[in-house]
């Protein structure tokens, strides 16, 4: 996701997934081989190294969901090598060289605001809130690609209902870690941070709403938000918020990362919408991340049987 009239976009996003995967995997293939330098520097640093060396920790007990898509699920090394965590890069390879050493345990989450009860919330009491679940879900980013995951955690609102929000909170706002030592390159994101995220409080507490901390049944790698993110399928991926460290419940609609940026290109509730065209890129189709076709993109991302009615009555070309 770019602002206004950059030019520097990324080889990633201006290349067919297909070949951007290929070229990965051929550079990957090519360090195994032998290492090549490049004015003193291996080149497998100066380029995208693939991040499947440490993978994460199993995460045990994990139930199937009933709320799973059944469409076929990308392989793991392609969607942890490709991903959108700009407080560690821009380009698609950078979050997975660069968030490595990001320091995610000890780890808690600060809930407060309009609840009875304001907790901070660490990390493995997290673990243990609610019966772990496998979604398969869509992710489908305004960038015009999607990816399909199974996603490991429970509902959002397990957690909501434990913190009692009071009848004033309306939205409930989020926010990801932020240090610059830990992300150094966050000084060229061209975005504000911490990165921060907001959802109605209807939206928040829809058991689509997942508050997750694993994929492929493994604890979240760092590039796609250790330990804890949210993701909400039916929305563009800039909300599924990731690394978060605080949720806040209030009466106010809370402000947005890209919101902030780009008022005119992101709105508050960013529903995938196939008739409602972001200013630079078409949302009619996608392309799936390692295949060649288009698809159409589905109203909601597909979620429409469960989350239309969310937004009965709204004029959606008005609230993007
Ligand atoms: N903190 C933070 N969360 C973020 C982002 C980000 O840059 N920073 N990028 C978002 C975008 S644009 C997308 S598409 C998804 C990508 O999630 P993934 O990398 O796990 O596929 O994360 C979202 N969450
Ligand atoms: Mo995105």
């Amino acid at each position: 996701m770019l602002i206004g009239n950059r030019k520097d976009i990324p080889y990633s996003e201006v290349t067919p997934k297909n070949l951007y995967l290929n070229r990965r995997k051929f550079l990957s293939s090519a360090a195994a081989a032998g290492t090549a330098f490049l004015a003193g520097q291996p080149i497998t640093d100066l380029l995208a190294s693939p991040a499947q060396a440490g993978r994460g920790k199993k995460l045990e007990g994990i139930k199937k969901s009933s709320l799973s898509a059944n469409e076929k699920i990308n392989p793991f090394d392609d969607v942890t090598n490709y991903n959108n965590f700009y407080e560690f890069g821009t380009a698609k390879d950078e979050p997975a060289k660069y968030a490595k050493n990001f320091k995610t345990y000890p780890w808690t989450v600060k809930v407060e605001g309009e609840v009875n009860k304001p907790e901070l919330f660490d990390i493995d009491t997290i673990l243990k809130m609610a019966p772990l679940e496998e979604r398969i879900y869509r992710l489908r980013c305004v960038e015009a690609w999607s990816v399909v995951i199974p996603w490991v955690g429970f509902s959002l609102s397990e957690l909501i209902r434990r913190v009692e929000p009071t009848s004033k909170a309306k939205f409930v706002a989020f926010e990801t870690f932020f240090d610059m030592k830990q992300m150094p390159r966050a000084r060229f994101a061209g975005i504000p941070f911490p990165y921060v995220e907001g959802l109605r409080m209807d939206e928040a507490m829809h058991p689509l709403t997942l508050l997750c901390v694993g994929m492929y049944g493994e604890a979240l790698p760092n590039q796609d938000g250790a330990p804890v993110r949210i993701v909400v399928p039916w929305k563009y991926g800039f909300k599924s918020i990731k690394s978060i460290v605080k949720i806040r419940f209030q009466e106010k609609q809370p402000p947005t990362t890209w919101g902030l940026s780009a008022p005119n290109e992101y709105g508050f509730y960013s529903n995938v919408n196939p008739n409602v065209d972001h200013p630079r890129w078409s949302q009619a189709t996608e392309r799936r991340l390692g295949e060649f076709f288009k698809r159409k993109t589905l109203p909601f991302n597909g979620y429409a049987d469960q989350v239309a009615q969310l937004y009965s009555g709204m004029d959606l070309k008005k609230y993007y």
